[in-house]
């Protein structure tokens, strides 16, 4: 497929247009958006979707650590490509998979309102009942997110933490037909996608485990310069989403880290103050820095609207500027803050040690 969007005509007469929508072929992918598909076809009953689905790099390579390949655009390139060569119009993503910088003439069009953003605890059958505090010591926990191990390993010492790669459906599979591992960590809201729900046996709290810039959050990429999709698509962002993740987003580009650095935060909007806490760890969690800023994000009598205008990505038409730009402002100078602390030396030391392993 290839060339112009096309429009159908059907037997009125009437023309309609066809959007069409570039998936990964993960069931997972699948279910968001189809999600999508259906909050457009609400909004928009007489449009056409089409959904095509394509394999990306991260779909092939299942036997390497996510955080080992090095390519950012891992999950993004294949599908970025098509929208580039006009063969689909727009592209969902897990927001958390889109690197802070986009490629010249991408924009994210529409940021979802966030799933629960938090890690969750899956165990293996056989430890029904048991907590990451209550499983013996020495018991393996899957994760190849530096993340969630460097965090971990600091919280829950007697643990010991090893990659585990693939889609959910095959990590599931690993933790249930082997005894590799007696529990995984994984994302409450891919879960939830899912309809796996009932796996979960424990949601980590920010004490235990701050959560991955834009997790739980859905984006859709589409060309920069297409005005009529990115008006389309604009109707589905959440606002108080958006202006979370252009702050988090900000951070890390700010410490110039990718979806492979231990990196995490917590957000949270309180009477218009948006407030954002961001942490770096050392590979095994023992060097940590960790600070908390708040910005108002009301918007002000400012001059506005400057209408296209992206921040980390991310063209929000209907948020008010001043809020985004608060929010931008915010991830910046909370990373400025860890970077005047040390925070380059220990994700440099972080990248290192984990190239080398
Ligand atoms: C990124 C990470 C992981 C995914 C790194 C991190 C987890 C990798 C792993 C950037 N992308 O979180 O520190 O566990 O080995 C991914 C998932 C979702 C989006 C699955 C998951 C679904 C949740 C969402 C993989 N990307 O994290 O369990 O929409 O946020």
């Amino acid at each position: 497929m290839s060339g112009e969007a096309q429009n159908v005509q059907d037997v009125n007469g009437t023309v309609s247009r066809v959007i069409r929508m570039g998936t990964r072929k993960s069931q997972l992918a699948r279910i968001q958006t189809d999600y999508v598909a259906e909050k457009l076809k609400n909004l928009y009953p007489d449009v056409n979707l089409g959904i095509v689905p394509m394999s990306t790099i991260g779909d092939k390579i299942l036997d390497t650590a996510l955080s080992k390949i090095g390519e950012k655009s891992l999950f993004t390139k294949e599908l970025e490509n098509a929208l580039e060569r006009n063969e689909v119009d727009l592209v969902v993503h897990s927001l958390k998979d889109l690197p802070t910088t986009l490629p010249d003439g991408f924009t994210i069009g529409a940021v979802l309102q966030r799933e629960s953003p938090y890690d969750a605890v899956v165990l293996h059958p056989k430890n029904s009942g048991l907590t990451l505090d209550s499983l013996p010591d020495g018991s393996v926990i899957g994760t190849s997110s530096l993340r969630r191990a460097a965090q971990l390993k600091k919280r829950f010492s007697h643990l010991e933490f090893k990659d585990i790669r693939g889609n959910l459906n095959t990590r599931l599979k690993k933790l249930d037909e082997k005894e590799d591992y007696s529990a995984i960590i994984l994302a409450a809201a891919g879960l939830k996608r899912m309809g796996w729900e009932t796996r979960i046996s424990q949601v980590l709290n920010p004490e235990d485990c701050m959560y991955a810039v834009g997790q739980g959050a859905l984006a859709v990429e589409v060309r920069a310069r297409d005005s009529d999709i990115l008006e389309m698509v604009s109707n589905l962002h959440h606002p108080e989403t958006v202006l979370r993740c252009i702050a988090e987003r900000a951070f890390l580009r700010r410490l110039e880290g990718g979806c492979s650095v231990p990196v995490a935060v917590h957000t949270e909007v309180k009477d218009s103050v948006l407030s954002l806490t961001g942490a770096v760890y050392s590979l095994d969690g023992t060097d940590c820095l960790k600070d908390t800023m708040e910005a108002s994000i009301t918007p002000g009598n400012q001059a506005e609207e400057s209408a296209d205008f992206q921040h980390v990505g991310v063209t929000a038409l209907n948020v008010p500027q001043f809020s985004q730009v608060a929010a931008e402002k915010l991830g910046v100078a909370l990373a400025d803050l860890l970077l005047s602390q040390g925070a380059m030396e220990i994700l440099t030391t972080a990248r290192k040690l984990n190239d080398a392993r």
